[in-house]
């Protein structure tokens, strides 16, 4: 219906399909290995799957550095692939949504190989940020932005003489070159783009770093004058969301495609801004993810987005709702980050980079039995809930990569201090006892392109999927409960009603849901008013839900 669309509650899982599954065993996941297994996430039970890049791209970030947008790379099959994907997927009522990169493209994109060979000041440049360095002979970078990925973010070019010559800005690899987006050409191209593939069938778009398309007049050093960011979170960058809105809604009627924005903002407020009515559908809220395991810590995390969410909900036009997440290609999994026991001190609760690449020891079983309470807790939040593929299998990072397998490229710019995203990346297991474990067909010619290790071989999908007690069947329960019970759920949430039990325990409800959370260690007798349980994400004692667990209680009718 108009007021409940799909995506407002929908489950979207992402799929790293490098990582998935590969069907034609050059060692790289492909989407014709990805539609090989639509079972799995029909049994799962997802509304929607998020592909990560798959169009023609050098590599450089995991296919985050676009040298075509209009096609899909042979490597994954090519755009015929996609077609078969699409179909087969629409077939088991599962959406397709692909993943845009507007920020920046690829260093071997035309339009930038077309820039270089131009001179300074050539329109050519002006579809990006080339500017003149400070300093007596232009060697210093035009301002001090340092790269997402560590390092400056400008790069000097070349002269066609030898000579060194103007720098171009990068907000994250030198390979990934900032677009210009106050250029009208590249608005035009990506609103083509859009238009492209919403012809081909896909059902919506995840756009990468939708907060930094637009950087403050002038390019200022950081922090602006206000303390905030000049290159993110600028007023302007709504207006290019605005009207990608109203290229979804040329389609509405037969369709109902959607847009969820990657946004890293400094506030809920920042980040509610963007599904504001006429703006995205949805938008990411990373907060509760960079939060340690920590009841207090949950519930502010939580409340935030919430208190944030009602304010642009309040008017007669419908808001975008939040997309609620714990894993992603970019963090480290939920099992190992939950699992720390000795971990170092978070400096404060904004520095997100402590929280995801964070240094201590795990506990798996630890980590493992909070990770299925924290889902839950993630799946009963008003809004929508997405999943990286693995947490079904309760994967935890691996940390132990080769140093000579690694590619990120915050591994390489680091020169080796940071270890980055890889140990999330790793091919999935789904069968048998040894590596590539059913990632690649028998006799595949190329081995997985990371490293699996061993111990993969006890998290294999046919293994869980065998096991009542394994973590997919967990996650299958839990998605098939949450489908039961959202649908006539209240977006209101409303903390402690049955009183604050503990300080370590987290209750709230939503109608007649309740959900209690205990960080703590000790178990929980749960109270009888609370009504009757529908879920736990550990083994009940008759009545008492053991310590770092989470269940469902509903009240009879
Ligand atoms: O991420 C944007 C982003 O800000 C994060 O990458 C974050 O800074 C980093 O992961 C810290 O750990 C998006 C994509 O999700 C990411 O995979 C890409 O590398 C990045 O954009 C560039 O396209």
């Amino acid at each position: 219906s108009p007021e409940r669309p799909w995506w407002r509650d929908a489950v979207v899982y992402q799929v790293y399909v490098k990582s998935f599954a590969d069907a034609d065993g050059d060692g790289t996941g492909d989407l014709d290995g990805l539609a090989s297994r639509l079972d799995h996430l029909d049994r799962l039970g997802t509304d929607a799957l998020w592909l990560s890049p798959c169009y023609p791209s050098p590599g450089r970030d995991g296919g985050y550095d676009i040298a075509d947008y209009f096609s899909i790379d042979p490597l994954y099959g090519g755009t015929a692939a996609l077609d078969r994907l699409v179909k087969a997927a629409h077939d088991r009522g599962i959406r397709i949504l692909l993943d845009i990169v507007p920020n920046h493209c690829s260093a071997e994109h035309p339009w930038f190989q077309r820039a270089l060979r131009a001179p300074a000041g050539s329109p050519e440049r002006a579809l990006f940020h080339f500017r003149d360095g400070r300093g007596a002979s232009g060697e210093l970078p035009p301002n001090n932005w340092q790269s997402m990925f560590g390092g400056p973010a400008w790069t000097r070019t070349t002269d066609a003489d030898g000579d060194p010559g103007q720098w171009y800005l990068h907000l994250f690899d030198a390979w990934q070159p900032d677009l210009n987006w106050n250029h009208p050409e590249v608005r035009e191209h990506f609103e083509a783009v859009l238009r492209h593939w919403f012809d081909k069938g896909v059902d919506g778009f995840r756009i990468d770093v939708a907060a930094m398309l637009v950087k403050a007049d002038g390019l200022p050093d950081r922090p602006g004058p206000d303390g905030l960011d000049p290159a993110a979170n600028q007023p302007a960058v709504h207006d290019i969301h605005r009207a990608w809105r109203a290229v979804a809604e040329e389609y509405a009627g037969d369709r109902e495609l959607m847009l969820v924005g990657e946004v890293w903002a400094p506030t809920a407020e920042h980040v509610t801004a963007f599904i504001r009515p006429g703006e995205l559908h949805q938008a990411f809220y990373f907060d509760l993810m960079a939060q340690p395991w920590d009841s207090a810590a949950f519930r502010a995390s939580t409340q935030r987005a919430l208190q944030a969410l009602d304010a642009v909900a309040a008017g007669p036009e419908p808001a975008g709702s939040l997309a609620w997440v714990l894993n992603s290609h970019d963090a480290h999994r939920s099992v190992s980050r939950y699992g720390l026991t000795h971990a170092e001190p978070v400096k404060s609760p904004d520095e997100m980079a402590d929280v995801l690449r964070p240094r201590g020891r795990v506990d798996i079983s630890l980590g493992q039995a909070r990770a299925r309470a924290a889902l839950l807790f993630q799946l009963a939040l008003p809004g929508a809930a997405y999943l990286y593929q693995g947490e079904e299998l309760g994967l935890p990072e691996v940390m132990d990569l080769p140093d000579d397998a690694r590619q990120d490229p915050i591994w390489t710019r680091s020169a080796g201090q940071e270890h980055g995203r890889d140990g999330c990346r790793v091919p999935l297991p789904w069968a048998g006892d040894d590596p590539p474990f059913g990632f690649s067909p028998a006799g595949a010619r190329q081995a997985p392109w990371l490293p699996q290790p061993q111990w993969f071989a006890s998290y294999a999908q046919d293994r869980q999927a065998a096991d009542p007690q394994s973590t997919l069947n967990f996650y299958r329960s839990a998605l098939a409960a949450r489908r039961a019970l959202l649908a006539d759920l209240p977006d209101e949430v409303l903390w402690g009603e049955a009183g604050q039990i503990r300080d370590d325990v987290l209750v709230f409800t939503r109608g007649r849901l309740t959900v209690v959370t205990v960080f703590g260690d000790d178990p929980l007798d749960l109270p009888e008013q609370l009504g009757h349980v529908v879920l736990a994400s550990s083994p009940m004692e008759g009545t008492r839900l053991p310590g770092n667990s989470a269940a469902w209680l509903t009240q009879s009718s």
